[in-house]
């Protein structure tokens, strides 16, 4: 039996020093330390064998187990060091090479549009009022006094929401201008009290949605930002001048503008306002179509219908209100010639801002 012990830890020391990596490795564990391994057979004999023979067969058994244990973990040991220096040389890493820059994003042309105009307005005391995209024909036409089957609604064909459903006579719709916006912030502002509604000062950004031609300035989803300031007093001279001024703020204290007479519904006066072509200094060129002068928005006192409409008496209060085009001062500042290029998401387009 201590014969067989040698002959157990010589072959098991032999086979250890030829495991090379961690499977042969572990391979060798369940073979020479596992629950069948010939030394734990050793053990299992040890109660058949004669009384005067166990303690001596017994030591040497545990010296082997020993013996082999050791050299078990200074091989793992060696091997593991084997492993990490290979891995070293194979997957060498050259720290001084500069790193790979994360793609980082930027605001687009028309939130950075936006954003200086919010600058712009806040400035003057405006603050913004978010109001809904999804509109009932009742605030985007009726209560701005466009009466059903009024023509100046063809000036802004309508997409409907429910398709094939019957429209009645207040049908949803996808709004075609932000101003029902008025309409909603006005009883919001009235509702704080009735009886002596507060002064209301706001611009009002969002979506619009218009069924009408594509062409290289109009789209069928645009931005505009509607602008309402209604108190007592207002006069077309503060509208005038509050326009002036965010002109000149925005593309530079020398912009001339000019006001000419519009219709709009739910503004009387009307105007739509442009400012001197910057291209040319009101010279005439191609962008401004030879005239000298760009379209920037419409605008006017609002009409005494939508104020009473909003909760707010004609006889104690006036307003004016406004609506530019976002995308439009975005294409007049950054000269770009085509307004579809805003929601194509093309990244040699983006990139450029
Ligand atoms: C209106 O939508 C009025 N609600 C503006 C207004 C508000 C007038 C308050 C008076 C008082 P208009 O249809 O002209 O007006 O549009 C205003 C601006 O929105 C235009 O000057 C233009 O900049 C932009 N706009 C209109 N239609 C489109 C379109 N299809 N694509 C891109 N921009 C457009």
């Amino acid at each position: 039996m201590l014969e067989q012990l040698t002959h157990v830890e010589q072959a098991a020391l032999a086979a250890l020093e030829a495991a090379q990596d961690e499977a042969a490795i572990e391979q060798w564990r369940v073979a020479h330390l596992g629950r069948s391994a010939p030394l734990m057979q050793v053990f299992d004999q040890l109660g058949t064998l004669a009384k005067e023979e166990r303690p001596a067969v017994g030591r040497r058994a545990n010296e082997v187990k020993k013996a082999i244990e050791a050299a078990f973990a200074a091989r793992s040991e060696t091997l593991r060091q084997l492993t990490l220096a290979r891995s070293l040389t194979s997957e060498r890493l050259d720290v001084t090479l500069p790193g790979r820059r994360a793609p980082l994003g930027r605001l687009h042309p028309d939130t950075q549009t936006l954003r200086e105009l919010y600058h712009v307005f806040g400035e003057m005391g405006f603050q913004v009022f978010r109001s809904r995209e999804v509109e009932t024909d009742e605030y985007n036409f009726q209560l701005l006094n466009f009466p059903v089957g009024h023509p100046a609604r063809d000036m802004q064909d309508t997409y409907f929401v429910a398709i094939g459903a019957p429209r009645g006579d207040n049908p949803v719709v996808l709004r075609t201008h932000t101003s029902p916006g008025q309409i909603h912030a006005m009883r919001a502002y009235a509702a704080m009290n009735p009886d002596n509604p507060p002064p209301v000062r706001i611009v009002l950004p969002g979506m619009c949605y218009r069924y009408e031609q594509v062409t290289t300035r109009h789209e069928t989803q645009f931005d505009q930002l509607e602008g309402l300031a209604v108190g007592p007093g207002i006069t077309f001279g503060d509208l005038k001048g509050t326009l002036a001024d965010m002109a000149r703020r925005l593309f530079g204290q020398a912009t001339r503008t000019r006001f000419r007479a519009s219709y709009f519904p739910f503004t009387e006066p009307s105007a739509e306002f442009d400012i001197e072509c910057f291209l040319c200094g009101g010279e005439g060129c191609g962008v401004c179509k030879g005239s000298g002068w760009l379209e920037i928005g419409g605008c006017g006192m609002v009409h005494p219908v939508v104020l009473r409409n909003g909760g707010y008496d004609p006889k104690r209060y006036t307003g004016y209100a406004f609506g530019l085009g976002p995308q439009r001062i975005a294409m007049l500042k950054n000269r770009i010639d085509d307004i579809r290029l805003f929601w194509q998401n093309d990244l040699r387009f983006l990139e450029q801002f």
